[in-house]
């Protein structure tokens, strides 16, 4: 059971593995302190220190030999991230001595924590909640100001509070109507018809709010792809040499230079944009460029957005247009002029004119993408925002099983149906944060955190 597990006593270490000028072997557990004082030998005993202190030492093998000399902290239980008692220690930054010193503290009925383990425990020991342990990976793994609070708006709670505050609203509820089907014999109404109809669609409403960020939060969190597609020669690769400030990809004049896909990365007011430079799309019998042809396709499938571009000199490629519509959806497509350095271009066609070769339009054509990717709804730092799969699982579940209690009303089914549908949606909210969960549930979110997390 979960208990007995967090009797364990676990160690792992907290840096990444490598020659670095410090690394940190983290222990946590009831043992902590015990396993550590059974190898170390400084001022005073770590079970007679007050918690939040550093302690200077040494580290000893089994045999007494010297192995570093080390900076422990210590955290008491509760006050600690796991909850538990817990040791950081700070080592000189080797490999070697890091493998030995854990070997040394495996010896004293210490094991190796598993992936996310020390997350889970601050999770079971009620420190933070599943959205937040999730939060913890994602601040981790943030590489933009922008996926960094997303990350930090999740880890502060605001996702959480708002959930819990739904699932408060959707508790009260049933309970209301499953105390009016206690009395059912003496015909007391506690909650009309009307009432709980009222009250369950502002929860839809309010799961509507968060389940429409979720194209935003993802935005924050992984980024966009954007595929650069268009006819041969229109400047595809001169706007990613523009954008990287580098001759990155092959420029010509000859139609049909690109072939391969160049992947860059291009960060825009803190949000990351993956730019995938293609093959023009034309018919072509060469079979190079016939497979650099399908590659680009491919692309467009698998993008965010589509920057479909076009040059003054051929115009609107009214056919390629077509074509791409029948491959993505068009909203995804930005329409781009290039080579206006040229000639004006008809404006009524494209969204964003600009020149590869000068930059003139480049900030316009930076404010259409990140439109795009965006989506015109504005939230604000202090509003939950959803970027995780399983969240948003969880709420279409929610509204769904909400949908199913409005329709029961609508029907005038008993109270009982109702609430069983009000039932289900608090537990798939409860999901959520962790109120209710599986082991199957912990394990996929903890595996796939680093070990020492
Ligand atoms: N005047 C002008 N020339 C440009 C501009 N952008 C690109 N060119 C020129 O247009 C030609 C084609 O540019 P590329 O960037 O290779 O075009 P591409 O779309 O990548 O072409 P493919 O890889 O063959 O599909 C080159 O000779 C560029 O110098 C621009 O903004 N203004
Ligand atoms: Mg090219």
């Amino acid at each position: 059971m979960l208990l007995s597990q967090n009797e364990e006593t676990i160690v792992a270490l907290a840096t990444p593995g490598g020659i670095g000028a410090i690394s940190v072997i983290r222990v946590s557990g009831p043992e902590s302190f015990r396993a550590i004082d059974n190898i170390f030998s400084g001022k005073q005993k770590l079970v007679n220190s007050t918690t939040h202190t550093i302690h200077y030492g040494k580290i000893y093998s089994v045999d007494k030999e010297l192995v570093d000399d080390v900076l422990i902290s210590i955290f008491r239980s509760p006050n600690s991230y796991t909850g538990e008692d817990s040791v950081e220690i700070s080592t000189h930054g080797s490999p070697y001595i890091v493998q030995r010193i854990i070997e040394i503290i495996l010896s004293q009925n210490v094991r190796l924590a598993d992936p996310g383990e020390f997350t889970r425990r601050a999770f079971l020991n009620g420190r933070i909640d599943l959205a937040q342990a999730e939060a913890v990976a994602d601040v981790i793994n943030s590489n933009t100001e922008a996926s960094l609070r997303g990350a930090r708006n999740q880890l502060d709670g605001l996702l959480s509070q708002k959930v819990d505050s739904l699932r408060e609203k959707l508790i009260n509820t049933s309970s209301l109507i499953e105390l009016e089907l206690d009395f059912s014999e003496e015909d007391l109404e506690f909650l009309s018809y009307e009432e709980v109809e009222k009250r369950i669609k502002e929860i839809i409403q309010e799961l509507d709010f968060l389940i429409s960020s979720y194209s935003f939060g993802r935005v924050l969190k992984d980024g966009v792809n954007v595929a650069l597609v268009g006819e041969p020669n229109v400047g595809k690769s001169s706007l990613l040499n523009y954008l990287l400030k580098e001759a990155r990809a092959i420029v010509s004049e000859i139609p049909g230079t690109t072939r391969d896909i160049i992947r860059e990365e291009l960060v825009i007011d803190g949000i990351l944009f993956r730019l995938y430079d293609t093959a023009g799309l034309r018919f072509t019998e060469d079979l190079i460029e016939k497979e650099g042809v399908f590659r680009s396709k491919e692309a467009v499938r698998n993008a965010d957005l589509v920057l479909f571009m076009n040059d003054v000199i051929s115009g609107f490629s009214e056919n390629l247009w077509i074509e791409l519509k029948s491959i993505t959806d068009p909203e995804r497509i930005l329409k781009v002029v290039n080579k206006i350095d040229l000639r004006n271009p008809q404006k009524d066609l494209f969204d964003v004119g600009i020149s590869a070769k000068t930059g003139e339009g480049i900030e316009l054509l930076f404010q259409a993408l990140k439109t795009k990717a965006l989506g015109t709804k504005t939230y604000s730092e202090k509003s939950a925002v959803v970027s995780n799969i399983r969240h948003f699982n969880a709420l279409e579940n929610a509204k769904e099983n909400l949908t199913t209690a409005l329709s029961s009303i609508n029907q005038k089914l008993s109270g009982e149906f109702v609430s069983v549908d009000l039932r289900n949606a608090e537990s798939a909210l409860g999901e959520i944060i962790g109120k209710v969960t599986s082991e199957d549930i912990l394990n996929n979110i903890f595996s796939k955190f680093c070990i020492g997390k």
